[in-house]
Protein backbone atom coordinates (compact mmCIF):
# COMPACT_ATOMS: atom_id res chain seq x y z
CA UNK A 1 0.00 0.00 0.00
CA UNK A 2 1.44 3.60 -0.86
CA UNK A 3 1.24 6.25 1.41
CA UNK A 4 -1.96 7.69 -1.57
CA UNK A 5 -4.18 5.08 -0.78
CA UNK A 6 -4.37 5.80 3.19
CA UNK A 7 -6.55 9.27 2.29
CA UNK A 8 -8.86 7.33 0.65
CA UNK A 9 -6.76 6.23 -2.64
CA UNK A 10 -8.81 5.97 -5.99
CA UNK A 11 -7.17 8.51 -7.99
CA UNK A 12 -3.47 8.36 -9.82
CA UNK A 13 -0.56 10.85 -10.34
CA UNK A 14 -2.43 12.66 -13.80
CA UNK A 15 0.19 12.05 -17.14
CA UNK A 16 -0.51 15.79 -17.93
CA UNK A 17 0.38 17.06 -14.51
CA UNK A 18 3.29 19.17 -13.82
CA UNK A 19 5.80 16.19 -12.19
CA UNK A 20 5.60 16.36 -8.53
CA UNK A 21 9.01 15.54 -8.26
CA UNK A 22 10.06 18.63 -8.93
CA UNK A 23 9.47 21.95 -6.33
CA UNK A 24 6.05 23.90 -7.55
CA UNK A 25 4.34 26.93 -6.39
CA UNK A 26 1.09 25.47 -4.96
CA UNK A 27 -2.79 27.22 -4.09
CA UNK A 28 -6.01 24.70 -3.38
CA UNK A 29 -9.19 26.72 -4.60
CA UNK A 30 -11.72 24.97 -1.55
CA UNK A 31 -14.54 25.84 0.91
CA UNK A 32 -14.44 24.66 4.18
CA UNK A 33 -18.08 22.77 4.00
CA UNK A 34 -17.01 20.63 0.77
CA UNK A 35 -16.51 17.03 1.50
CA UNK A 36 -14.03 16.75 -1.72
CA UNK A 37 -12.05 19.74 0.16
CA UNK A 38 -12.17 18.37 3.25
CA UNK A 39 -10.64 14.86 1.69
CA UNK A 40 -7.70 16.70 0.12
CA UNK A 41 -7.22 19.47 3.83
CA UNK A 42 -6.99 16.14 5.79
CA UNK A 43 -4.46 14.70 2.80
CA UNK A 44 -1.88 17.91 3.55
CA UNK A 45 -2.15 18.08 6.81
CA UNK A 46 -0.59 13.85 7.22
CA UNK A 47 1.71 14.65 4.47
CA UNK A 48 2.92 17.66 6.92
CA UNK A 49 2.49 20.06 3.46
CA UNK A 50 2.09 23.76 3.45
CA UNK A 51 -0.55 24.65 1.00
CA UNK A 52 -1.41 27.97 0.39
CA UNK A 53 -5.53 28.07 -0.26
CA UNK A 54 -8.48 30.08 -1.68
CA UNK A 55 -11.83 29.79 -0.11
CA UNK A 56 -14.16 30.84 -2.98
CA UNK A 57 -17.05 30.56 -0.52
CA UNK A 58 -15.33 33.38 2.00
CA UNK A 59 -13.63 35.67 -0.75
CA UNK A 60 -16.12 36.15 -4.19
CA UNK A 61 -12.86 37.17 -5.93
CA UNK A 62 -11.36 33.89 -5.64
CA UNK A 63 -14.59 32.10 -6.86
CA UNK A 64 -14.01 34.82 -10.02
CA UNK A 65 -10.74 34.01 -10.64
CA UNK A 66 -11.38 30.19 -10.83
CA UNK A 67 -14.03 30.74 -12.78
CA UNK A 68 -11.50 32.91 -14.86
CA UNK A 69 -8.82 30.76 -14.88
CA UNK A 70 -10.59 27.29 -15.64
CA UNK A 71 -13.52 28.38 -16.90
CA UNK A 72 -15.21 25.92 -13.85
CA UNK A 73 -16.33 26.86 -10.30
CA UNK A 74 -15.39 22.92 -8.83
CA UNK A 75 -13.40 23.04 -5.70
CA UNK A 76 -11.20 21.45 -4.88
CA UNK A 77 -9.08 22.43 -7.48
CA UNK A 78 -5.12 22.61 -7.06
CA UNK A 79 -3.30 24.72 -9.03
CA UNK A 80 0.60 23.83 -9.79
CA UNK A 81 2.72 26.44 -11.26
CA UNK A 82 -0.77 28.20 -12.07
CA UNK A 83 -2.12 24.87 -13.89
CA UNK A 84 -4.90 23.76 -12.04
CA UNK A 85 -5.72 19.82 -11.60
CA UNK A 86 -9.10 19.01 -10.21
CA UNK A 87 -10.64 15.88 -8.86
CA UNK A 88 -9.89 15.12 -4.75
CA UNK A 89 -8.65 11.51 -5.75
CA UNK A 90 -6.08 12.64 -7.97
CA UNK A 91 -5.33 15.56 -6.20
CA UNK A 92 -3.72 13.77 -3.23
CA UNK A 93 -2.22 11.10 -5.28
CA UNK A 94 -0.48 14.35 -6.92
CA UNK A 95 0.17 15.39 -3.19
CA UNK A 96 1.24 12.17 -1.89
CA UNK A 97 4.13 11.75 -4.83
CA UNK A 98 5.04 15.30 -4.08
CA UNK A 99 5.51 14.95 -0.23
CA UNK A 100 8.03 12.06 -0.87
CA UNK A 101 9.46 13.81 -4.01
CA UNK A 102 9.58 17.43 -5.01
CA UNK A 103 8.38 18.88 -1.42
CA UNK A 104 11.77 18.10 -0.10
CA UNK A 105 13.71 19.17 -3.25
N1 LIG B 1 -15.39 14.43 -8.25
C1 LIG B 1 -15.06 15.71 -7.69
C2 LIG B 1 -16.29 16.30 -7.04
C3 LIG B 1 -16.07 17.74 -6.59
C4 LIG B 1 -17.39 18.44 -6.29
O1 LIG B 1 -18.48 17.89 -6.54
N2 LIG B 1 -17.28 19.63 -5.72
C5 LIG B 1 -18.45 20.42 -5.46
C6 LIG B 1 -18.39 21.00 -4.05
S1 LIG B 1 -18.50 19.74 -2.80
C7 LIG B 1 -18.50 21.60 -6.40
O2 LIG B 1 -17.51 22.28 -6.58
N3 LIG B 1 -19.68 21.81 -7.03
C8 LIG B 1 -19.89 23.00 -7.86
C9 LIG B 1 -19.38 22.85 -9.26
O3 LIG B 1 -19.01 21.74 -9.69
O4 LIG B 1 -19.35 23.87 -9.95
C10 LIG B 1 -13.90 15.57 -6.70
O5 LIG B 1 -13.73 14.46 -6.15
O6 LIG B 1 -13.14 16.53 -6.51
Amino acid sequence: MGIFDLFGGGGSVPRNAPSPTEKHELLLYKYDSCPYCRRVAHAVGQLGLDVPTADILMDRANRDALIAKTGRSQVPCLFIDGQPLFESADIVAWLGAYAEGGAKA
